[in-house]
């Protein structure tokens, strides 16, 4: 399945210093050695691992490219295969002439999630390891990549498996139920910062027209990105940037205010802006504090609380909703009391001109994650909804039984009752080794 060699760019195409290709397989150094000429080494094929050489790539007897050639045999290599990096010249010509030659020699291009595949195949790394080499190019913050080397490293792994043995070993699996439940539910409780870490959170930032939400994104920002306008009605289509607070990656995305319009470009940015309501997982409502509450505010506030379904579909939790009242530097002439919204609390006041408040704001969006955005090495953490999946059900199953075992007290069927527990939770729990659908 794995006989054939492959090579993958995987630096990214564009401007650079250097770029790097790698090369996997029985055949690697053999490929290689095809087209590259050492200065000092004669054949590729002698090379000692974890050895760099210098030489040129060639095709037909012409240089493409300087190279200087890592060799990593499989005994070292993260794939688990006779591995040849080739560091050539950056850019996009160098690299794709070089990774030509390479794949004329008889290497299969593939990209680079491939080598990652191959290092699951080989037993190098299990399958929650993977997950998170593929998601660490992805990380938006540092705080994210740190977090998914950990995993890589096999923090999250290494937990599950002493459960796996806890489960396995326990003579009588009775005794240790209130253990296990509470390593599931510490585990499981990773996943909302874990998944927001991976798959940022949509912040909906909504309000009557020329209440400030640009100029509040803008402040978040830390830069003039949305058109700021004296004008009501300037944002006509939802804009959307990526902030991070505290290490956690956002998408915050404007949208134009919701009124009635006969104004037809208008009305398209409104129903533009109800549609990413719909797709929220947070959602800021602004208040104008210069000016009494109107007819807009009401019917936006009404449709937020009351039309949007606030529950995620996987009815996994409540989407929040933070009121904010701005321009708290001019004189109040607003009473939110007259909206008649008990739900509406904690009010956040700040002025995004000025800057007031912002940190108080940006503290309550983040508040739910706030035991994991202070770094803690190598601490086990969910970061996919697969994962989260497996929990989830090892979980319940978990809360099932400590349930049972304290109803039932003496029946025939006890111990294969107990049995079947074990196999159920032993199920939801291997969900670091591979299915072949995943190989
Ligand atoms: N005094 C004061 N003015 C503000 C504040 N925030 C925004 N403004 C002003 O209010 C006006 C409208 O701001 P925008 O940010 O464009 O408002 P918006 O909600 O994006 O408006 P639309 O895109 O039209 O829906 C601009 O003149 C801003 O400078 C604030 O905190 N204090
Ligand atoms: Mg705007």
């Amino acid at each position: 399945m794995n006989k054939k060699t492959i090579a993958s760019i995987t630096t990214p195409i564009g401007e650079g210093g250097i770029g790097v290709i790698q090369v996997s397989g029985p055949n690697s150094l053999k490929i290689v050695n095809a087209v590259f000429k050492g200065k000092k080494l004669k054949d590729l094929r002698n090379a000692e691992s974890k050895r760099l050489y210098y030489g040129e790539i060639h095709l037909n007897g012409s240089p493409v490219d300087e190279v200087i050639v890592n060799v990593l045999r499989k005994e070292n290599s993260f794939t688990g295969e006779d591995l040849v990096e080739v560091n050539c010249h950056g850019g996009i010509q160098a690299v794709k002439k070089t990774l030509e030659c390479i794949v004329h020699a008889g290497a299969k291009e593939v990209h680079w999630e491939e080598l990652a595949r191959r290092s699951l195949v080989n037993n190098k790394i299990d399958l929650i390891q993977k997950e998170a080499l593929i998601e660490i190019p992805e990380a938006k913050t540092k705080l994210g990549v740190k977090v998914l080397l950990d995993q890589y490293n096999g923090a999250l792994s290494s937990f599950i498996n002493k459960l796996i043995k806890k489960i396995e070993n326990s003579d009588n699996i009775k005794n240790q139920f209130n253990y296990i439940h509470d390593k599931l539910r510490e585990i499981s409780e990773t996943a909302v910062f874990g998944c927001a870490i991976t798959l940022p959170q949509r912040l909906i930032i909504t309000g009557k027209p020329n209440v400030g939400k640009s100029t509040l994104i803008n402040a978040l920002l830390r830069e003039d990105r949305s058109i700021v306008h004296i004008e009501p009605g300037t944002t006509r289509d939802a804009i959307d940037d990526m902030i991070s607070i505290d290490g956690i990656p956002l998408v915050i995305v404007d949208t134009a205010g919701i009124r009635k319009t006969n104004h037809k470009v208008e009305k398209l940015g409104v129903s533009e802006s109800k549609r990413q309501l719909k797709q929220a997982d947070k959602i800021i409502i602004m208040f104008d504090n210069s000016k009494p509450l109107e007819k807009e505010d009401k019917e936006l506030t009404k449709f937020i609380m009351h039309k949007l379904e606030l529950r995620k579909r996987d009815n996994s939790h409540k989407i929040p909703v933070f009121p904010v009242i701005n321009k708290t530097d001019l004189p109040s002439k607003l009473n939110l009391s007259t909206l008649g919204e008990k739900q509406l609390e904690p009010i956040c006041k700040i002025s995004a001109l000025k800057g007031d408040g912002l940190s108080i704001l940006e503290e309550s969006l983040v508040s739910e994650f706030k035991k994991y955005t202070k770094y803690v090495p190598k601490r086990p953490t969910i970061f996919t909804k697969r994962q989260q999946e497996h929990i989830s059900k090892a979980l319940y199953i978990s809360k099932q039984c400590v349930r049972l075992v304290r109803e039932i007290k003496d029946t025939k069927n006890y111990s294969n009752l107990l049995n079947d527990i074990k196999q159920n939770l032993l199920n939801c729990l291997v969900f670091s080794w591979p299915s072949p659908k995943s190989l």
